[in-house]
């Protein structure tokens, strides 16, 4: 462990060529020295205060492990709103999602280093006891390799790491024989199949039992995986290759790495998100750090830590100017094409991405890493949490957070670098944020919709895997720790393996990729450790002075749009067409979409549906820029949905023992009661006989001034109003009767009227799928006297909370009518605004990647509104902020409306303005669910 040690070393500001060891230590120097020079700047936090956030921190995760080994172990995850184990097949398939769960206990082997981190020792012991009588590594089931090698093998071997440190130390586990490794090495021969591609990349799922080709197993017909999911192995492999001596897991991981580098598109030196795994192709030619890419420069950087490889510093560095050049936009990182890497890719930014600055701090380019930190905590002061995705004027795209780390880790580095106790102040905004919103009775519950604060039933193994230990960290003083954590480097997954594995059984030939990049004018950095000199040129306030003039970004965002690209064809060349440009009745237009391969047909109905088909493009470019195109089109199309959706309610159960923590997503109606409009209607509920509400209530008294509960199903969810609202009921709550259906598998949707005038209806209405409904349900059972709020944002989780004031419910009445349900449309197209229920267009998905170059794509657009953008956004060139402007002030007045510690006496909350927050963006979800979780 001395070569760590040795790195210390490094603060010269000489620079040299370092060996490995030095360059280890690198984010260990900075913060050390950075930690004692600082003296001004945000106040320093006592030691007092730090200890007691870290015992905040030991308590958080008492809950949350403590919940899962007492209600979900030996399942892979906790529920922590059902409180009991996630077993997959016991569960409706949540899709990609689920293929992190191989039925081996995945939270406890996820969670063992953090135990040691966390000087639960005695507990670890147990643990690791646990993992040796109970796990079994050889199930029928299909597993994410990535998922599988990142939590499963990184888990064992971070457990391993500190087994062998802790054994050492001659006081705990003195009876361990290496039994966590051989298990590493079980499971490292039964993930090697996946590589039996001719590119040497894995198939991007296995079965931990019948491997990849056997019928029974269940896969191998993949083509395609996305490059984090092979290019994230080196680490794990490599420190399982060196602690047994077999290379092979190495060899396939480097060989894997090394084909990534080689189809890297050469002019950009930018990687897609994802490629074929058989030809080598880019599937997806669209390039950011968020997700399907993040982890793979994570890995380039930490693989040359690690494993002291020139060849990996050369790699990652090559990529980093070409992620300098072209996909950060200070304080934005935003997805950019390989091929036209002044094009950007969206206009939307991923939660994964927040884990970029932990990593430009190990690189030592500390002031963008300050930069995008305090974008993203901007955004998560606003909405409490980071959604999954926000667009890059702040909206909120996709709302989900299933309590990522990410932000956590950079705020741990960053504080590591700086000294500065700003990230202190961060990190107990995380820990108050957690309690206050995620945590339940039975753990913490990932946020369904941080814009409502509804909980998702799931608790991800990576919570306690990576979050406890960040934030456990970043409060830490070193005596704190019972090990020197500069001796080992983090996975993605936040396991810790020793430094000194660099020079363990180095059997494996190097590659000496020469540099065939020799421009990279990052000369500071390339060999040596970060000049401190440089990083905070003898300014201690100069973190605070990079971040001050970003202090306001996402409050006074003006909308941005792809303004790059226009500023870029500025000097004469024709810009390419985009698609919120395009009018269907310009010849121009029409010319280059023939030109692009993309077809116009007209539909009866008066819409034109756009395909296209790539091979009758004009030439390989055209293609491309008619699947950029289309893509656009597809988000544009979605937005334009979302702008016809309600938003979702929240029904918050408020009574004992819940007291506001446990909040279910309902669906609204479109008659009754506004919940966006109004205040919030709160009482104890009652189920309705008949359940179904079909007919007049046999049971008036019982609910006569309570939410009464009612079955879907059989009748109108009018009839059903009215009936409840007659025998004195103040609200209603529609349960699914469609059994084990849940707001986490099926898309939500609003209750419409029966086609008559619905203005009689005066109490709100809201539907819950049936496994929320049975959360209710099975409180009745247990408490008897269950009271509920309904509400459009969940309330302040408040143990006060049940003895407020009840508010009043206010009547009003919405004057709608459709058919029984409308669902909330999954379909992409551009919709006629005059016919809402025609949202369901024919359109092709899958086909809208821009990766289907062979298969036509699809998307249907309106023809009425040819110009879909024009009364969206607008870009401003200048930067000044257009006629936007009001616009968003509206928008951020609402969202200052909406936080829940602003009286909600006082909340207006316009529905028009919410109107585009609303509905995830189903696209957006399944590419991303797709590529990584
Ligand atoms: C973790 O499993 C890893 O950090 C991975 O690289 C990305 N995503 C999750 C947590 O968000």
């Amino acid at each position: 462990m001395s070569e760590a040690g040795g790195g210390r070393g490094c603060g010269s500001s000489v620079p040299q060529r370092a060996p490995w060891s030095l360059v280890a230590a690198t984010a260990a120097f900075c913060l050390v020295s950075a930690t004692s020079v600082w003296t001004a700047g945000a106040a320093p936090m006592s030691r007092e205060e730090r200890q007691k956030l870290g015992n905040q921190v030991l308590e958080m995760f008492d809950h949350a492990y403590g919940n899962y080994m007492e209600h979900a172990y030996p399942a892979d995850e906790l529920m922590p709103l059902t409180c009991r184990g996630r077993v997959r097949g016991q569960e409706p398939s949540r899709g990609d999602v689920d293929d992190a769960l191989g039925k081996f206990s995945l939270t406890l082997i996820d969670s063992l280093d953090t135990l040691v981190v966390l000087n639960k020792t005695k507990e670890f012991e147990d643990a690791v006891r646990k993992v040796l009588r109970d796990v079994n590594l050889d199930n029928d089931v299909v597993v994410s390799v990535f998922e599988t090698n990142i939590r499963v093998l990184g888990g064992l071997l971070g457990g391993h790491s500190l087994a062998i440190m802790l054994k050492e130390k001659g006081e705990y586990m003195q009876w361990y024989n290496d039994e966590l490794l051989q298990m590493a090495k079980q499971l490292g021969y039964k993930l090697l199949p996946a590589f039996n591609t001719t590119s040497g990349l894995p198939y991007p799922r296995i079965n931990l039992k019948f491997g990849i080709r056997k019928p029974e197993a269940r896969t191998g017909t993949e083509t395609d995986t996305c490059t984090a999911c092979a290019g994230t192995l080196i680490l794990e492999f490599a420190a399982l290759s060196r602690f047994t001596g077999a290379t092979i897991f190495e060899e396939y991981a480097r060989k894997a790495l090394d084909f990534l580098w080689e189809k890297r598109q050469r002019s950009s030196n930018l990687v897609g998100v994802t490629i074929n795994i058989h030809t080598g192709d880019w599937v997806r030619k669209d390039s950011g750090v968020g997700a399907g890419i993040d982890s793979y420069y994570e890995y380039l950087l930490k693989a040359y830590v690690l494993l002291g490889d020139d060849s990996f510093l050369e790699r990652f560095n090559t990529h980093y100017d070409a992620i300098m050049r072209y996909i950060s936009q200070p304080p934005l990182l935003l997805d950019v094409h390989i091929h036209k890497p002044m094009l950007n890719a969206r206009t939307w930014m991923d939660a994964l991405l927040a884990f970029f600055p932990g990593l430009q701090v190990l690189k030592g380019d500390i002031r963008p890493a300050i930069e995008t930190h305090e974008m993203l905590y901007q955004v998560i002061k606003k909405h409490n949490f980071l959604p999954e995705a926000f667009t890059t004027d702040f909206r909120v795209h996709w709302a989900q957070h299933p309590l990522r780390p990410e932000f956590a880790e950079s705020t741990y580095f960053l504080y590591k670098a700086t000294g500065d106790p700003y990230y202190l102040e961060v990190g107990k905004t995380l820990i108050e944020n957690l309690n206050k919103y995620a945590r339940v009775p039975c753990g913490f519950a990932a946020m369904k919709d941080v814009r409502t604060g509804s909980h998702e039933d799931r608790m991800d193994s990576f919570f306690l895997a990576e979050m406890f230990k960040y934030l456990y960290l970043l409060f830490a003083d070193k005596e704190d720790i019972i090990f020197d954590i500069e001796d080992y480097i983090f996975t993605t997954e936040a396991h810790l393996l020793p430094l000194w594995l660099s020079t363990t059984n180095q059997s494996i030939s190097k590659k000496n990729t020469t540099s065939e990049y020799t421009e990279l004018d990052d000369s500071n950095f390339d060999w040596t450790c970060p000049n401190t000199q440089i990083l905070f040129p003898n300014d201690p306030l100069y973190a605070q002075s990079i971040r001050e003039p970003l202090k306001n970004v996402v409050d006074k965002s003006c909308p941005r749009g792809i303004i790059r690209v226009e500023e870029s064809f500025r000097s004469g060349a024709k810009p390419p067409l985009r698609a919120r440009d395009f009018m269907a009745t310009n010849p121009e237009h029409l010319e280059i979409l023939k030109k692009m391969g993309v077809s116009l047909i007209h539909l009866k109905d008066g819409r034109v549906q756009l395909v296209q088909h790539a091979i009758q493009a004009a030439s390989s470019i055209d293609a491309e820029d008619g699947l950029r195109f289309m893509q656009e089109m597809i988000e544009l199309s979605s937005q334009q949905q979302k702008e016809q959706q309600l938003p979702p309610r929240a029904v918050q159960i408020v009574s004992h023992p819940f007291f506001g923590r446990v909040v279910l997503t309902a669906g609204p109606a479109q008659f009754g009661l506004d919940l966006s409009k109004h205040k919030e209607t709160r009482g104890f509920v009652a189920s309705s006989k008949p359940y179904n509400g079909c007919s007049e209530l046999t049971n008036p008294e019982a609910v006569m001034g309570k939410i009464a509960l009612i079955q879907r199903g059989q009748c109108m969810f009018a009839e059903k109003a009215r009936n409840i609202q007659n025998a004195g009921a103040i609200g209603g709550i529609v349960i699914d009767d469609n059994e084990g259906s849940s707001s986490d598998t099926a898309p939500l949707f609003q209750m419409a009227g029966d086609g008559k005038d619905t203005d009689d209806i005066k109490i709100p209405m809201l539907f819950l799928f049936s496994k929320e409904g049975s959360i209710i349900l099975d409180a009745i059972r247990e408490y008897e006297e269950v009271e509920v709020l309904l509400s459009d944002k969940a309330k302040d989780r408040d143990p006060e909370m049940e003895s407020e004031e009840q508010p009043s419910s206010e009547n009003d009445s919405q004057d709608q009518s459709a058919e029984e349900i409308m669902p909330s449309s999954q379909e992409v197209g551009l919709v006629d605004q005059e016919s809402p229920e025609e949202s369901s267009l024919n359109s092709e998905p899958e086909s809208s990647s821009p990766a289907d170059t062979d298969n036509a794509a699809s998307v249907s657009a309106s023809e009425q509104n040819s110009n879909p953008m024009e009364n969206h956004e607008t870009t401003s060139l200048d930067g000044e902020c257009t006629d936007l402007d009001n616009q968003l002030q509206e928008q951020s007045e609402t969202e200052e409306d909406s936080n829940p510690n602003v009286s909600w006496g006082k909340k207006v909350q316009p529905i028009d303005s919410i109107l585009a927050d609303w509905n995830e963006d189903i696209e957006a979800f399944e590419m991303m669910e797709k590529d990584e979780l």
